[in-house]
């Protein structure tokens, strides 16, 4: 494995509870990353909930913030890590920054969480999705979208893997070099699917790993999924199927676990969406033990 970087994570910071920089941020200081967290809302705990309070970051804000790191020469960093954003003018002023990073390190790394909605239903302004497509995905590196947002993205149906893997293509040819579906359903199943495109314009190297699926609804597993995709595929930056296998590895053990936490205190896993036991699952973080193993196209 190569050596870690320094990664700055714009998403959300809750109080109590694990969504967005709460779930990202531990587990990429456990793999040894430095971790610089800006937060894009602060609020009281998820927006699934039945109620929220709380702050949130404007565009100009952003800026602010950036330009006081610039001024001290700390714009530095290897990563860049984004997810839920929540207005188009946030989202220009990240691209902003992405441009900025990359003035200072021409190599930085753009992780990208396109989180737009799940299960057909969009979370986010209409508005956000052509900003996605047109100025984001260019700029890229990484991509996890799940399949709702892949659909959004590419304009394509994914109703089979080979939708899924043909969808890939389109994005690989957008911008980034490296995708990951996090979730799709095929026909009742549950896969992961991974595509790397090694060298600009070659075929992608393509895989799947199918997860079983746990009966119960979790909240900020996509953004622990992304940190955790980052975390590993920059240790391991020629082999995305290795960097899933571990990524997929630890969070089902956190799943499980969480599951059992919730069983034990007498809770119906179905009947409300379940805070991750994050801090209790560090060595599954640290060193997961590899359950599921991508199978390759
Ligand atoms: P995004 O952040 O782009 O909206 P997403 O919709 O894929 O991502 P989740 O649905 O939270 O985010 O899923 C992220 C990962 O969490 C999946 O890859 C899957 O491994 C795991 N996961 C989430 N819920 C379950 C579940 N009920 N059973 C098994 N795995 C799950
Ligand atoms: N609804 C809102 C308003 C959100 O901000 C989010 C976060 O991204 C979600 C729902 C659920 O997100 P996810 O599917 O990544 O867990
Ligand atoms: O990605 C999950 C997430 C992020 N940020 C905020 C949220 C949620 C999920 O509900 O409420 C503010």
């Amino acid at each position: 494995p190569s050596e870690t970087g320094r990664v700055l994570s714009i998403q959300s910071h809750t109080v109590q509870g694990y969504v967005g920089n709460k779930s990202a941020v531990f587990p990429l200081q456990l793999l040894g990353y430095d971790v610089d967290p800006i937060n894009s809302v602060q609020f009281s705990n998820h927006t699934g909930y039945p109620t929220f309070r709380g702050q949130v970051l404007n565009g100009q804000q952003l800026c602010d913030l950036i330009e006081g790191l610039a001024a001290n020469d700390l714009l530095y960093y290897t990563h860049l890590l984004t997810g839920y954003i929540g207005s188009v003018s946030f989202l220009d002023t990240v691209l902003q920054v992405v441009d900025k990073l990359r003035m200072v390190n021409p190599g930085l790394i753009y992780v990208c969480d396109p989180v737009m909605g799940d299960e057909g239903k969009l979370y986010v302004p209409p508005d956000l999705v052509s900003v996605y497509r047109e100025k984001v995905i260019p700029v890229a590196s990484m991509l996890t979208p799940n399949q709702f947002e892949v659909e959004l993205l590419t304009g394509l149906r994914i109703s089979s893997e080979s939708d899924g893997l043909k969808a890939c293509n389109v994005l690989h040819a957008a911008g980034p070099s490296k995708v990951v579906i996090t979730s799709l359903n095929i026909e009742g199943k549950l896969l992961l699917i991974g595509s790397h495109e090694k060298l600009k314009g070659q075929p992608p190297h393509q895989f799947k790993i199918i997860i079983p699926k746990i009966a119960a609804y979790f909240t900020g597993t996509g953004d622990l999924m992304t940190a955790l995709l980052l975390g590993w595929s920059n240790k391991y930056p020629d082999n995305l199927e290795k960097a899933s296998e571990l990524a997929v590895s630890s969070l089902q053990a956190l799943l499980h676990r969480t599951l059992e936490d919730y069983k034990a205190v007498g809770f119906d896993p179905q009947s409300s969406s379940l805070e991750i036991r994050l801090i209790q699952s560090q060595d599954d973080i640290r060193n997961p033990e590899v359950k599921f193993k991508a199978e390759e196209y």
